[in-house]
């Protein structure tokens, strides 16, 4: 892989953390309103992801949104004015944090509905195999949605229809406070993939080069017309489960493991080492980060609310 690639997974990681630190302080300063689910820590896997399909396949999302929808594209400024509730959001203000979407990048949305992408997403993959076009989905989930009716009917009819997607499992080991050792009885959730005749790989999701060959492969597979697959990325959350939760039910020494594994040093380290880039030059596209989430803060600050007679447009529901 070429430099400019490799430097693009690193800075599309940083914008994500970035972008999630702050708007934890942005929260809990209390400049946003709603619920907030923080995807910090498990970058390796959006980016590892997105950077294996192309600008017109498609993704979805869930209620932890923020770094899917970075890694597919979205800009900073216009997500956090959404999360301001602001009129030059994604959404206009009317979305917040769980319903991001811009179909202009494939990002056809995040939802508050665990599992509810699962089966919105075979929408689009049957359009794209109508349509006659080589476009792949990439579907985000997290193990406790892998408990759903909706991946169970979703992944079957996927399968049966041999629909481009890659079904993708962010196992951070907890569904709010349910470690998924108590609710699930195997030791990979991508053995779950032979019960319905695809292939189904796990691996370390946080390791973004690991992740970007697995989804490669899926995501060939998908273009050339041969079916879903399940990928499982195990990665872990730092904060609790939304913005408030003290995520008393985890062990101390558990996170600490998992800090030693933050995808982003480790990163940093391999770029570093195979001396594709230097130390400084990962501080600069850091401090270049850090300076256009604070630019994306004031434009949200100072971007007006929607007006009152916006209310009832764009609403569906
Ligand atoms: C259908 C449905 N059931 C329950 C909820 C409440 N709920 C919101 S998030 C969540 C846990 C989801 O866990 P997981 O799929 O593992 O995602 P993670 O938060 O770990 O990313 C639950 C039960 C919901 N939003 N939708």
């Amino acid at each position: 892989m070429d430099k400019t690639k490799l430097m693009s997974m690193y800075e599309l990681m940083v914008r994500i953390r970035t972008f999630e630190e702050r708007v934890r302080k942005e929260f809990a300063a209390g400049n946003i309103g709603g619920f907030i689910h923080l995807y910090s820590g498990e970058e390796a896997t959006a980016v590892g992801v997105c950077s294996a399909i192309r600008k017109d396949d498609y993704i979805i999302s869930t209620h932890r949104g923020h770094g899917h929808v970075i890694a597919k594209g979205g800009k900073t400024d216009r997500m956090m004015a959404e999360l301001y509730g602001k009129i030059t959001g994604y959404n206009k203000g009317k979305g917040g944090s769980m319903h991001i979407a811009d179909v202009e990048l494939g990002i056809l949305g995040a939802n508050g509905i665990v599992g509810a992408g699962i089966t919105i997403i075979n929408g689009a993959a049957l359009s794209a195999q109508m349509r006659g076009t080589d476009q792949v989905c990439a579907c985000f989930f997290s193990d406790g949605a892998s408990n759903t009716t909706r991946f169970h009917e979703g992944i079957n009819l996927a399968s049966i229809w041999k629909l481009p997607v890659v079904f993708v499992i962010e196992n951070n080991g907890y569904a709010e406070s349910t470690p998924v050792t108590y609710s699930t009885n195997i030791k990979n959730l991508a053995e779950r993939a032979c019960a319905y005749g695809i292939p189904g790989v796990t691996v370390d999701g946080n390791d973004v080069m690991a992740v970007y060959e697995a989804a490669k492969e899926a995501v060939e597979r998908a273009r050339r017309k041969e079916g879903p697959t399940l990928l499982e990325c195990k990665t872990y959350r730092y904060h609790g489960h939304f913005e408030g939760d003290m995520q008393e039910y985890k062990p101390k020494e558990e996170v600490e493991e998992w800090l030693k594994k933050d995808p982003i040093p480790r990163f940093a380290s391999k770029l570093i080492n195979d001396k594709v880039a230097t130390e400084s030059e990962l501080k600069e596209i850091d401090k270049r980060l850090e300076q256009e989430i604070e630019d994306a803060v004031k434009f949200a600050v100072e971007s007006p609310y929607p007006d009152v007679s916006e209310t009832f447009e764009d609403v569906w529901a």
